[in-house]
This record gives C-alpha cells, sequence and structure tokens, in this order.
C-alpha cells in the first residue's frame, strides 16, 4: 500500500539552491519514491550553534517502501551530496529528515515518527504547511496549519534567487 510521507530538506555548505534542487531530482529518481509536491525554499536563521543561514523546504512523496527503508534512502542521498557527519546541529551541505510517515509512530534507536522536532520548528512548519496544512499529528490531534500559528515565523523568509 502507498503512503504519503513528509520529508524537511535544509542546507547551509556550498551552493544550497543547486544542492537542494538536486536532491528533490533525487528523491523524484529514487526507485519506489514518487515526488508528489514540493514546497518553495526559505531562507532560515540557524537554531544551534552559530553557522550560516540555511536553505529549507519540504517535499512529500508518495511510497510502498516501508519508512527504515526511506530513511535508508534518505541517508544515501545525502551522502551522495557529500554529506560529511561532524557534530550535531553543525553546518551541513545536505540533511533530509524524514517527518511523518503516514500516522505511523515509531520509536527506533535510529528512527522516530513523526520526527520529535517538527512541531518546534518554523523552517520545518513553514513550508510544510505549503504543502501539507491539514496533516495531523498522531500524538497531538494538531494539524501543521494550527501548530505553526503557535510558533514565531520570525527568521523564515521567503527565498528568491
Ligand atoms: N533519526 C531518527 N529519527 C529520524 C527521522 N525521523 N528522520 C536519526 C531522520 N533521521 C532520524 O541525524 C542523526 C540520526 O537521526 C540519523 O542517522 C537517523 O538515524 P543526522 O542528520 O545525522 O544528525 P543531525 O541532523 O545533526 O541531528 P538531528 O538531531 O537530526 O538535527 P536536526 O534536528 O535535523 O537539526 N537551523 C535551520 N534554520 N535549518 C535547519 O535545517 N537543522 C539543524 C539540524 C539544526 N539547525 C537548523 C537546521
Ligand atoms: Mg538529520
Amino acid at each position: 500500500m502507498e503512503v504519503t510521507a513528509a520529508i524537511a530538506l535544509g542546507s547551509n555548505l556550498g551552493d544550497s539552491a543547486q544542492i537542494l534542487q538536486g536532491a528533490l531530482w533525487a528523491l523524484d529518481h529514487t526507485e519506489g519514491f514518487k515526488l508528489v509536491a514540493a514546497s518553495p525554499w526559505y531562507r532560515t536563521a540557524p537554531v544551534g550553534p552559530p553557522q550560516p543561514d540555511y536553505l529549507n523546504g519540504c517535499a512529500l512523496l508518495q511510497t510502498a517502501l516501508d519508512p527504515e527503508a526511506v530513511l535508508s534512502e534518505l541517508l544515501r542521498i545525502e551522502q551522495q551530496f557529500g554529506r560529511v557527519r561532524r557534530e550535531r546541529w553543525g553546518p551541513r551541505s545536505l540533511d533530509l529528515d524524514l517527518l511523518f510517515y503516514g500516522d505511523r509512530t515509531l520509536d527506533l534507536p535510529h528512527l522516530t515518527l513523526p520526527h520529535p522536532r517538527m512541531g518546534d520548528r518554523a523552517f520545518v512548519l513553514v513550508p510544510l504547511a505549503d504543502i501539507a496544512p491539514h496533516w495531523q499529528h498522531p500524538h497531538t490531534g494538531q494539524t501543521v496549519a494550527q501548530r505553526l500559528q503557535e510558533l514565531d515565523c520570525q527568521g523564515v523568509d521567503p527565498f528568491n534567487p
């Protein structure tokens, strides 16, 4: 059965606009994924240690792969775009997070669904609201649009190349 999954894309090292565009292309051309929506890009102030601004966006996929297989494809694409893991929350050429997989909840050592920090982050919820405003969080019952109204969206600005 096909499920709709949401991916958060982020980059703040290298030519971020080109990297994110390439990552979207890779998602669309991954066996087992069908890219069904992509948000505009946003320029966002960094959360965490001081580092350059990010470009962030979100995409929706339809897939019959299970959540762990989706995550391994995301890690493969990150590596393809030169991701080198250094410090947690540090700068990265490409970060792909699995935000949700339908309304599935999961708590494995390497995969938590929905993504545990998505609800606190305007840089995730602003683009997600462009493509999935009515998705409902399985724990809180809030939609993306409802949660976004409670967040401060300063530092998340439309990106015009
Ligand atoms: N993992 C568990 N659950 C998931 C999931 N739902 N999706 C595990 C993706 N990965 C998940 O991730 C570490 C491990 O988390 C993965 O190997 C996977 O098994 P990582 O990408 O190596 O580490 P990270 O991204 O540095 O850490 P983390 O905790 O994922 O950081 P975040 O939460 O992604 O934050 N500021 C702005 N403005 N924009 C950003 O995009 N991003 C971060 C990173 C910090 N500040 C930012 C941004
Ligand atoms: Mg990550």
